[in-house]
């Protein structure tokens, strides 16, 4: 890893990002009980040697006194996180509004929600006007943060407006933006009334990165035909400054996976399952309960096996679990019942008085509980109708060195391109399709089980979240030293 600060001092990396990787509880007027959250990206960033980190974002609660604030401040500091602080209003407009309302399905073509579509067209100035306030509020505390020679990595599409509030704070900042979702073709993207906007201020960074190399072509093609720029195999050029464009696939840290599986927790869970689905081949599904994950449509993919396959039906069960997200959002609230009306209907059509063929959990579970059911799995189910990349089908697969499980996964979601080789993919819209793969990895032989999870779980131990960062930190370095050699000569 290559050092970009001097003197051996460690680098300082400043990763901002929508929220922190804690949640807080307020105990009292000036206190606050914090737990971190062990995501993806905090996992990455943990295992990242000679980078000094430290988080900037929003807490996730609305703190509207300054004794409050002043608290909070002083407790995030001992984790080494820097609070973002923002009101309902402009949570309402920025989060919920042209975040997720309008950027998350339409990166992810679904297009705007059907029922309040005119509505969501008529607010659609005011809430990128928010997000944009929200952005520059961003880039405040980063710039009171930020001492010279620190590294600046802004990630994801609520932040695509802080690249350049922080190039008009300092032209010098090293700035680096990924994107954790898909980056959708040029002809979605144009729709967007605020394309123009997006990205060229996604371009102010130095470097620009996507799970895969299909994204960035999207990308560097919204900036050739929305904004006429000239694509390079490098990335960007707009008057001949480039912003460097890339390929940047995460992974996870899949040694904690494989320490877990020996955690006497974790063997207890493992045997507590396998006998309670004793004689069962056990399927499994983990997501957040989001349109993009498919849940329906796997769950009607799933009825449609049980009705073609009737000698499988007490032989397997499907654990569907699904943490509830964004339960305020109705479009949230209507995908909620009408899984529990799918999952419902299937079990009543085909349980009997001792077992049901879908167990579905509406919460989240413990990293044990989960690693636990990896483990029992013997096929997982990863039907995102679009997804940025998927960490499930990697957690499942770290999970599987005893088993060696089949995944069945979307050819849709990011995974896809490092998977495939290993996984039965399939098109999540065509349930007969899925059905069939359910019977076909259901039924697979061993050799061939086994040889598809070692070419699976080779890519998932050599591929992880800290090479990822890594990979992301010392590309920006070099980026920003490419350019100032280019502009000396
Ligand atoms: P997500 O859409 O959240 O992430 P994913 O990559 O699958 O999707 O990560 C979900 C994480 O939440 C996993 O670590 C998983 O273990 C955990 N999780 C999900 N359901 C859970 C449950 N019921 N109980 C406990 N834990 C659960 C976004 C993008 C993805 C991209 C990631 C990282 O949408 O495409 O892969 O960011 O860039």
């Amino acid at each position: 890893f290559r050092m970009g600060g001097s003197r051996g001092m460690k680098q300082r990396l400043l990763v901002v990002a929508n929220r922190l990787p804690v949640s807080a509880v307020r105990r009292g007027e000036d206190s606050w009980s914090l737990e971190i959250s062990a995501g993806g990206l905090v996992s990455a960033l943990l295992g990242v040697k000679d980078v000094d980190a430290k988080w900037i974002g929003w807490a996730g609660v609305n703190v509207p006194d300054e004794v409050g604030q002043r608290a909070l401040t002083r407790a995030l500091a001992e984790k080494r996180c820097i609070p973002v602080f923002l009101d309902e209003e402009i949570v309402h407009q920025y989060y919920n509004g042209y975040c997720n309302n309008i950027l998350w399905p339409l990166f992810h073509y679904l297009g705007l929600p059907q029922e309040d579509r005119l509505a969501t067209t008529r607010s659609f100035q005011s809430q990128f006007d928010a997000y944009k306030r929200a952005n520059q509020m961003f880039a405040d505390v980063v710039s009171q943060h930020y001492q010279e020679g620190d590294v600046v990595w802004c990630h994801d599409y609520h932040l695509m407006f802080l690249p350049k509030c922080l190039k008009e704070y300092n032209s010098k900042m090293k700035v680096g933006w990924f994107l954790h979702t898909p980056f959708p073709s040029s002809e979605i993207h144009r729709t967007l009334p605020s394309r123009s906007e997006l990205l060229r201020s996604v371009l102010a960074a130095d470097l620009v990165g996507f799970h895969t190399y299909d994204y960035a072509r999207h990308f560097v093609s919204a900036c050739t035909r929305i904004l006429g720029l000239e694509g390079t195999p490098e990335g960007v050029e707009d008057q001949g400054k480039l912003t460097r464009v890339a390929a940047f696939p995460i992974g996870i840290d899949s040694e904690r996976f494989k320490r877990a599986l020996d955690h006497p927790t974790v063997k207890e869970r493992i045997k507590e399952l396998k006998q309670r689905f004793e004689g069962r081949k056990v399927m499994l599904g983990v997501d957040r309960l989001d349109m993009i994950k498919g849940i329906p449509q796997k769950i009607l993919a799933f009825e449609k096996f049980l009705e073609e396959n009737p000698l499988w039906r007490d032989k397997v069960v499907l654990l569907q679990i699904a943490v509830p997200t964004r339960t305020d959002v109705p479009e949230y609230q209507k995908l909620t019942s009408q899984v529990h009306e799918i999952v419902g209907r299937i079990n009543g059509r085909f349980g009997t008085l001792t077992a049901v063929p879908i167990h579905h959990l509406d919460r989240s579970l413990d990293f044990y509980g989960l690693c636990a059911l990896y483990a029992v799995t013997d096929v997982a189910l990863v039907t995102s109708l679009r997804d940025g990349m998927n960490l499930v089908s990697y957690e499942f697969v770290a999970c599987q060195g005893e088993k060696k499980g089949v995944l069945i996964l979307s050819e849709f979601a990011g995974a896809a391109q490092s998977l495939g080789a290993g996984a039965l993919l399939v098109n999540p819209w065509n349930i007969t399709e899925v059905a069939a793969s359910i019977c076909y990895a259901l039924e697979m032989s061993s050799d061939e089980r086994e040889k598809r999870h070692r070419h699976n779980y080779a890519h998932v131990t050599t591929h992880t979240a800290q090479d990822w960062a890594e990979t992301f930190v010392s590309e920006l370095n070099d980026t920003v030293v490419e350019a100032q050699l280019r502009t000396r000569q």
